[in-house]
């Protein structure tokens, strides 16, 4: 290897994507423009800076491109010009797109569906807007992202990311309506989770490697690797429920556990102190029970 690769290699990979996730950034902010004013508003609300969220998504994507050798700025030789032209026609550049489209319809939905006020650190659409245009704007931004993988022309692709659609409607019918046994079983949970959360991010990684022309098994790596970041990523948020501030959470803290959502943490600190079975039994719409939980964990 030259001393160019080699030093590729040990750059910072945030870094190294940092272009791409801003220009990401710029065209979905065109993307999501809708003619209808208020509809507009709606759509545009967390693709504004300050309320873009942490760009996980587009920024594992971006990264999986780079690994399964997309172009990035930086390879592009002849110029300015040449760049620009290569961006527009980067399929990996759509899917962080249709990605993050689809991811933030998800929130604008579950904000509705668990009736919050805040979102990414400022006010949730849901209480700046109202839920009708919530759902009105969640709904565009599926047809929006609809849109552009129809564009894409690749059936798999469309599959793979309608599939996903469907896995978070799934992951979410799990999480509100869960008989006492589900909520307290560890496969339930990892099954929502997967469905939830980790979905989302296994296939979006595998459509990034059927556009990059890889083989069935790569393709299908790319998604293992998808699913076990996603699962570890939830894994983690359960944990800063508990442990993250508002500041750092960009809403409140003990969110799930208020919503008597069961998250991995409990259900470890349930299979150490049986006690604690009893107090998850009789709910935490009692504040006093959140209290008795947190002393366990
Ligand atoms: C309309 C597609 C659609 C679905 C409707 C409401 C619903 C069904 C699904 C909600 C699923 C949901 C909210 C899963 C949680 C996923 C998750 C970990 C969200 C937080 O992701 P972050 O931390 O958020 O990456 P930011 O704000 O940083 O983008």
């Amino acid at each position: 290897q030259d001393g160019d690769s080699r030093s590729q290699e040990h750059r910072d990979p945030f870094e190294l994507v940092a272009d791409d996730l801003s220009l990401v950034a710029d065209r979905l902010r065109s993307m999501v423009a809708a003619e209808v004013p208020k509809l507009a508003s709606a759509a545009e609300y967390f693709f504004k800076v300050g309320a873009e969220g942490k760009k996980f998504r587009p920024t594992v994507l971006l990264l999986m491109a780079s690994a399964l050798k997309f172009p990035l700025s930086e390879s592009t030789e002849g110029g300015v010009l040449s760049i620009l032209a290569d961006k527009l026609r980067a399929p990996h550049l759509n899917i962080a797109e249709i990605t993050e489209m689809i991811h933030v319809a998800s929130l604008l939905h579950d904000d509705v569906l668990d009736d919050a006020d805040t979102r990414r650190g400022v006010s949730s659409l849901n209480l700046v807007m109202g839920n009708k245009l919530s759902v009105l704007a969640g709904d565009f931004l599926l047809s929006r992202a609809c849109v552009a993988l129809a564009a894409l022309g690749n059936t798999e692709v469309v599959s793979l990311m309608a599939t996903a659609v469907e896995h978070l409607v799934t992951g979410e019918t799990m999480q509100i309506s869960t008989s006492r046994e589900q909520r307290r079983s560890m496969e339930y949970y990892l099954q929502k989770t997967y469905y939830k959360t980790a979905s989302l991010i296994s296939n979006s990684c595998k459509a990034v490697a059927v556009l990059a022309g890889h083989t069935a098994e790569v393709s299908m790596l790319a998604y293992e690797y998808g699913r076990n970041l996603g699962l570890a990523f939830q894994l983690i948020d359960d944990v800063l429920d508990f442990t993250g501030t508002s500041a750092s959470l960009g809403k409140g803290s003990l969110s799930d556990i208020r919503h008597g959502i069961i998250t991995a943490p409990i259900l470890y600190a349930m299979e150490e102190f049986p006690q604690l079975h009893e107090v998850v039994d009789s709910g935490f719409d009692n504040p006093a029970n959140v209290e008795l939980a947190l002393d366990y964990l």
